[in-house]
């Protein structure tokens, strides 16, 4: 492998003024909630890292937040680390989304959009500009293993030395290779990071009837902003690749040959949602076996474990099904972190982050140097010292190649206030979140927003920049 080919690629993105970041300056926003201090930790072996991402499990899908969620193990982890409450995906669609996990880049820098891996594939893979997590972690000594969901391939093509793609849907394979993959590995072996991604809850749903049955008597109910079809404008614009999978509506056996998509009554709707949350507690089963063979196998104490859903879902959510807008269901995932290393358990972070994040973070905790370019922030010195400092201004998400029919699909700037989108017909949207966080209502063209519009207009305009995004703005034509 070329190493002096991959830098000359991180060079092109440096050159893009990657090393401010995104974030490193900003607004005063607090680390709020209450926590359990520790003393912080320190250990001369490197951490493990086990990094869980789920598909399509949108934030509201797990028990710490929705209690009629049954996710008992989840919820067990997640309290004893840190959970972030405003956790937001690079884009919200498969393959995008996980090339951005594994390169720490937004999805118009590795060129991978929307679910077209080739981006990632010709520049990861084949012309090795960038390196994945796996790639730099095997460098500094680490073993590292794959299962599941893969969606760009072969994973031992892009740094994973063990391992491979799985595509059964109940993903026990992925789960039993895990638990093998642990056994083998000795405590005083070299540190690993073991990748697991399996397909729950993606479509189809397919729990078996025991995991139905915890929510046959249970209070499900649609949410504010359920409509039976989704009201007309860009801002709903899923495309055709976003229609063509909107087969929600069918979410049980042979939903190949079903009808799908709006208008999807209330009822319909809430057996979807009964049977997602379902699927969800069967994954939660698996987790708690993956974490009682942490445990069994000693490496629980030491072992940094991440999880968090690849894009968001909607429930009947604007009449929507799907991922793939900028809305809150489509873009925000549950996301925690648990580890032995945690100046504080027990707290929930309001703090903007960005799946982008992770790379840098696990470098860091890792005691890898991190290359210039990311363009996530590292919340290693949260996680490490409690550290209360603000990691950014705004966060970013963005969904093009998939969204427009007309155009280029959606972008977004996300405050902890607001939230602006501009969408595949150059439209622009403002949400007020504090005051409208079921996004019903676009203040955009309001006289007393114009200043937050500007501003919101030009952090849009500076990440574009930065990514090297060349799409026209409709105020600057
Ligand atoms: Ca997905």
């Amino acid at each position: 492998m070329s190493r002096a080919k991959r830098v000359t690629g991180e060079n092109i993105i440096a050159r893009r003024s990657f090393l401010k970041g995104v974030g490193l300056s900003g607004a005063a926003l607090a680390l709020e909630s209450t926590s359990h201090a520790k003393a912080p930790c320190s250990k001369k072996r490197p951490p493990n890292f086990v990094f869980i991402l789920t598909d399509d499990q949108t934030r509201r899908a797990i028990g710490y937040t929705t209690p009629v969620v049954q996710t008992p193990n989840l919820d067990r982890l997640a309290r004893d680390g840190m959970i972030f409450d405003n956790a937001y995906v690079a884009t919200p669609i498969c393959a995008a989304s996980r090339a951005s996990m594994l390169t720490g880049l937004c999805p118009q820098q590795h060129e991978s959009v929307a679910l077209d891996g080739s981006g990632f594939l010709r520049n990861v893979v084949h012309a090795k500009r960038f390196q994945t997590i796996a790639h730099r972690l095997a460098d500094a000594g680490y073993t590292t293993a794959f299962c599941g969901k893969s969606h760009l391939g072969d994973p031992k093509a892009y740094g994973f030395q063990q391992g491979e793609e799985m595509n059964d849907r109940t993903d026990n394979p992925t789960f039993a290779f895990a638990a093998r993959f642990l056994a083998q590995q000795q405590a005083d072996a070299a540190p690993f990071l073991l990748w697991v991604a399996p397909h729950q809850p993606h479509v189809p749903l397919l729990p078996e009837q025991q995991w139905l049955d915890l929510y046959k008597d249970a209070d499900l109910r649609v949410a504010p902003n359920f409509r039976e079809s989704p009201p007309p404008g860009s801002l709903y614009n899923q495309g055709v690749p976003g229609e063509m999978y909107y087969r929600d509506s069918t979410f049980t056996k042979n939903y190949h040959d079903l009808p799908a998509g709006p208008p999807r009554n209330k009822e319909t709707i809430l057996d979807l949602t009964r049977a997602y949350y379902a699927a969800i507690s069967r994954l939660d089963g698996q987790v708690g076996e993956l974490v009682a063979q942490l445990k069994a196998t000693g490496h629980y104490e030491n072992t940094v474990i991440i999880y968090l859903s690849d894009n968001g879902y909607f429930l009947g959510n604007h009449g929507l099904g799907n991922k793939i807008t900028m809305h809150e269901e489509s873009v925000g995932v549950p996301m925690f972190i648990h580890w032995s290393g945690l100046a504080k358990t027990h707290c929930r972070s309001a703090e903007l982050v960005s799946s982008l994040d992770l790379y840098p973070t696990i470098l860091d905790l890792a005691g890898v140097p991190k290359p210039g370019y990311l363009p996530g922030v590292s919340l290693a010195r949260m996680l490490k010292y409690g550290t209360k400092r603000p990691l950014r201004p705004y966060v970013t998400s963005e969904c093009v190649g998939v969204g427009g029919k007309t155009g280029m699909g959606h972008r977004m700037v996300r405050t902890r206030r607001w939230k602006y989108i501009l969408t595949d017909t150059n439209e622009e949207v403002l949400f007020d979140e504090l005051k409208d966080p079921f996004e019903l209502d676009n203040v955009a063209a309001k006289k007393e927003n114009r200043p937050e519009l500007s501003r919101m207009r030009w952090r849009l305009h500076e990440w574009m920049t930065k990514v090297g995004d060349n799409r026209r703005l409709p105020h600057r034509a």
